[in-house]
């Protein structure tokens, strides 16, 4: 039941249990001529340091900051922040259609490794177990902060995805109420929960193991899926098998097996274009701050825009902007493509 691979080649809807929305599948529209943009792509090679470069060890940030000479991963506090930990609250709902409301929060910045030229697909398992380390220390510390609500760990990769520095860096940005994605599943996982006494998530990985299509990657503590209703091409969701609620829960084998899982799923994508492959990606984690939430479950998505070639991104624009995301090739195709990768990168590859 719900393969949908090789029969449904006409357009169709799915439903995204958690967003709670639909998307557009024309999977026969593949084969449509096309006369856009195509770049050239950019395989810079990047050197080991860079004296220019604002994230490596030693050197000077904006506003005569130091960076010390670290030989993990490094976090500091984002020196053009978005937000602001020590604004005074204020509201305005005189008229209700022209509301505003003050946000709380903080943003930080974490730099994976010295290293200028080492992405996550070029990382140990071991060294990104120094980064899932550095994410879980960060949730443990912004959490104590009673008016958090919210931790956005995320990584923006690559120039396509408007990085501004090819150093390997992430981005944390904790506000004092939910960002909208996060409002979305929260409520749907509830109300799933509330139905069914398990996670959402849960169901959705039992099926998908048994069902198989889909399926791109798994180790003893994580599945890494396309998800049934992906609006990007080669989207992927990175599901914890106990279905807990955040980063710091979990075990010290869990958190190995993570590092495990993104050094698979991110080769696998640099095979797939033999190139270094964009992606916005984050963890899903509960809010903080509000008690017990069994209903949620940790995962992370990732969200990459190449479509079928390292320099063809899909642009979400036209009908996506004004009506519904769609999607070309189906997620069982984009799976299938992705499992076929070889575990090991298209550098070290003889
Ligand atoms: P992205 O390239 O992923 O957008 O992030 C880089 C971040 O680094 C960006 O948010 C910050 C920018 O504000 N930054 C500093 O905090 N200090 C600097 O000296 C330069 C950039
Ligand atoms: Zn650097």
């Amino acid at each position: 039941m719900t393969s949908l691979d090789t029969t449904w080649q006409f357009p169709h809807r799915r439903f995204n249990p958690l967003s709670g929305e639909w998307v557009l599948v024309s999977p026969q529209r593949t084969k449509r001529p096309w006369q856009g943009q195509t770049e050239t792509p950019v395989e810079s090679e990047q050197p080991a340091y860079d004296a220019n470069c604002y994230l490596c060890p030693g050197n000077k940030r904006a506003g005569e900051q130091v960076n010390p000479r670290y030989a993990h991963t490094y976090v500091f506090d984002n020196d053009f922040p978005a937000l602001l930990p020590d604004i005074q609250p204020r509201t305005e709902k005189d008229h209700p259609l022209f509301q505003a409301a003050s946000e709380r929060g903080l943003c930080r910045v974490i730099c994976f490794s010295p290293r200028h030229d080492l992405t996550l697909a070029q990382m140990s398992a071991a060294g990104i177990g120094r980064v899932v380390a550095t994410w879980i220390d960060q949730t443990e510390d912004i959490r104590q902060r009673r008016w958090m609500s919210y931790i956005q760990i995320f990584e923006n990769k690559g120039e396509m995805m408007g990085c501004s520095n090819p150093h390997p860096h992430g981005q944390i940005w904790a506000t004092e109420h939910l960002p909208r994605e996060v409002e979305k599943e929260a409520r749907t996982q509830s109300d799933y929960y509330r139905e069914h006494g398990h996670t959402m998530l849960s169901a959705v990985m039992d099926h998908e193991h048994a069902q198989g299509s889909r399926l791109v990657y798994h180790n003893a503590h994580w599945t890494v899926l396309v998800p049934f209703w992906a609006v990007w091409p080669f989207e992927v969701l990175v599901v914890s098998h106990r279905p807990i609620q955040w980063l710091p829960d979990l075990t010290s084998s869990e958190r190995e097996a993570l590092a495990v899982a993104i050094s698979g799923l991110t080769i696998r994508y640099d095979n797939l274009f033999k190139t270094s492959f964009p992606y916005s990606m984050g963890f899903h984690q509960a809010p903080v701050n509000q008690g017990p939430q069994p209903h949620w479950h940790l995962h992370a998505h990732f969200y990459p825009p190449l479509l079928r070639s390292a320099t063809i991104k899909k642009h979400m624009v036209g009908y996506e902007m004004l009506g519904t995301p769609q999607r070309d090739f189906t997620p069982e195709a984009a799976a299938d493509k992705l499992r076929q990768q070889s575990g090991i990168r298209f550098s070290e590859e003889g």
